[in-house]
Parts: structure tokens; C-alpha cells; sequence
């Protein structure tokens, strides 16, 4: 069975951390309202969703994504890159813990889970302006032992890995080629977002079924051609705080 971690909106969410995005005023109540949304159609998809508390002081902490990369056999607790969201990572660690073996990145290690994209025993890491080679060292000797092979990979112009690439299915990544190169993920086979949905990469796999966003219809009608069927959750509200829809949740096999 597959579980979900995730955690309600924070009234701080219009502090986020912005790198990418003009400032734009974010609709608390429209967030909180897309985000249960988000969550009903992960328990609709047979998901059990753990939702933590709100993080008054926490602007960014409903994208738990970024604190975590759990596998079937350990968790890493990530120490995230930008200094505001490093003690999201505390309540993190607690709920995972009775789940899982934990390990924790550390500094000067900077990891962001959004960098973290696990294909079978494959685990490719964004160096992004977020995570850097220290922590991708860190992951090699916690995850090589259970027979993971990390690979890192460069991302220019967008925030994180799963930003420019996403699985959609067991053998198929969504991709956006003006932000990373497909040529890094040899055997598996890709699918371009339509060029003008710079965002439209990032779908959630959640077992046999992908999430994906309403507002990309033109990447849409591609994964569409290819027999792919997402249910469509509206994360856009969150998308102004530069999230997506692999950022709202820590999922893990139970
Ligand atoms: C940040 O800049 O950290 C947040 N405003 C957005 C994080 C989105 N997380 C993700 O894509 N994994």
C-alpha cells in the first residue's frame, strides 16, 4: 500500500522563497482549497495520506518533497539549500521515523528532494542552484549499499530536476529538453512537453496512475497520444510559489 505524507498550507506561504517567479500575491484559501483537493485524489488513488499540521512560521513547508527522499529500504532526510526551509526537515524526520532507517545529509552537503529522481535502482540528483556534490557523496555511501547507483545530472534554468523531468510511467519520462538533457536518462523513453508549458514537466506518479496539472493541455494531448491518462489535480495556486505536484508529497511503499 502506498502512503503520503503531507502537510497543510502555511498562512506564511506568501514569504516563500522565489528564484525563478516574479512575486505574486498567493490566495490562501484558493491554495488550501486546491491542496485538499490534491490530497482527496491521492486517498481516491487508494493512497493513505498522513496531512501534518500547518508551520505557521514555515513559509514553504507545505512541499515536503524537498525534505525527504524515501526509498523501500531507508529514508535520507535532506538538508535543504535555501537556509529558511532547513528546520522543515525536524517534523520530517519524526514522522518518518517509525517508517523507516533514517539518514541525514549533512553539512556542507545541500540537498533539495525536488533534485531527487529515483528510477528503479537508478537515483538521479539535480546539481541545481539547491543541492551540490557534497550531498550527492553523502547519497552514494548511504544508497550504494542497497544497490542504488546515484547519477548526477546539471539543471540550468529551472529549480530542481523534477522541475525539467518527471516518470510518468515505469519505462517513460516527461521532459523538458530546454531544461535538462534527455541524453542523461539512456533506455528509458521520453516525452517532450510542448515548448510552450515551460512548467508541464512535472507530473506524480502514484503507482500505476499519474497526477498531472489541467494547465498544461498541450503536453497533455501528447502523454494522451501516447495512452497515458492522468487524473487532473489544479496545484496553480502553489505554482505562484514556484511548487508543483511531486513537491506536495512524500510517497513510500507500506
Ligand atoms: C522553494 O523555492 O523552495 C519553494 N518556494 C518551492 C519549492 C518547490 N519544491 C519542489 O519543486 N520540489
Amino acid at each position: 500500500m502506498l502512503t503520503a505524507i503531507t502537510r497543510h498550507v502555511s498562512p506564511a506561504i506568501d514569504r516563500c522563497e522565489l528564484t525563478h517567479l516574479e512575486r505574486n500575491p498567493i490566495n490562501l484559501g484558493r491554495a488550501r482549497l486546491q491542496h485538499r483537493a490534491y490530497e482527496h485524489a491521492l486517498r481516491d488513488l487508494g493512497v493513505k495520506v498522513y496531512s501534518l499540521p500547518e508551520e505557521p512560521n514555515l513559509p514553504d513547508s507545505v512541499f515536503v518533497e524537498d525534505t525527504a527522499v524515501v526509498l523501500d529500504e531507508c529514508a535520507v532526510i535532506t538538508r535543504p539549500g535555501a537556509e529558511s526551509r532547513l528546520p522543515e526537515v525536524e517534523s520530517i524526520a519524526q514522522a518518518l521515523a517509525p517508517h523507516r532507517q533514517l539518514f541525514s545529509i549533512l553539512a556542507p552537503g545541500t540537498l533539495d528532494g525536488g533534485d531527487v529522481l529515483k528510477v528503479g535502482r537508478m537515483i538521479y540528483v539535480g546539481l541545481s542552484g539547491r543541492s551540490n556534490q557534497a550531498a550527492i557523496i553523502q547519497m552514494r555511501a548511504f544508497l550504494n549499499p542497497f544497490g542504488y547507483t546515484i547519477k548526477s545530472i546539471r539543471v540550468s534554468g529551472c529549480l530542481h530536476l523534477k522541475s525539467a523531468v518527471t516518470q510518468v510511467s515505469i519505462d517513460t519520462l516527461l521532459v523538458n529538453p530546454a531544461w535538462v538533457e534527455a541524453g542523461n536518462f539512456p533506455g528509458l523513453n521520453i516525452i517532450e512537453i510542448d515548448p510552450s508549458e515551460s512548467y508541464a514537466a512535472n507530473a506524480l506518479l502514484v503507482g500505476e496512475n499519474v497526477l498531472y496539472q489541467p494547465v498544461y493541455p498541450r503536453s497533455l494531448e501528447r502523454l494522451e497520444a501516447l495512452g497515458i491518462h492522468p487524473v487532473l489535480v489544479d496545484e496553480s495556486e502553489l505554482g505562484k510559489a514556484e511548487g508543483a505536484l511531486t513537491c506536495c508529497a512524500l510517497l513510500f511503499n507500506n
